[in-house]
């Protein structure tokens, strides 16, 4: 496994070990999971905004795109989006085409402090519109 490029941006919040995806990892809460290996896990979200809403989270300990982005390992980064574009064609997904995407930091929207790509499939999605 590679290092990471240039480590740890500053300005991150810590890592918080108590967040909920953290706790997911851990086996300490439920959830609806479709795939899990070495690098990542995905699982169903519990508020569905599509017929298909899936998360998809590295195992390893990263608040937000901006810290798994500069962080993580290559072996990481490509095991993750490996995973992503996987879980994608095996919910079949890609036929019709779905959306990826990643909320980061609090102008962002993003709610939960591990780093997460939603995929978001099953009916035509609207546009997107910040
Ligand atoms: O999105 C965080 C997402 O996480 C949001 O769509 C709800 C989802 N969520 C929260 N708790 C759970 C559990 N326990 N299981 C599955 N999904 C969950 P964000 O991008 O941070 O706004």
């Amino acid at each position: 496994m590679s290092a990471s490029p240039s480590g740890r941006p500053s300005g991150l919040p810590p890592y918080d070990d108590g967040n909920i995806f953290a706790r997911i990892l851990r086996g300490e809460i439920p959830s609806k999971r479709v795939h899990e290996d070495e690098h990542a896990l995905a699982f169903h979200d519990i508020n569905p905004q599509a017929p298909v809403h899936v998360l998809v989270i590295p195992r390893g300990r990263y608040v937000s795109l901006a810290d798994f982005s500069a962080s993580a390992s290559d072996a990481e980064i490509a095991g993750f989006w490996r995973v992503v574009g996987k879980v994608a064609r095996d919910l079949g997904l890609e036929a019709r085409g779905y959306r990826a995407l990643t909320n980061m930091g609090p102008e962002g929207g993003q709610e939960v402090p591990h780093f997460h790509v939603h995929l978001f499939g099953g009916r035509r999605l609207g546009r997107m519109v910040p």
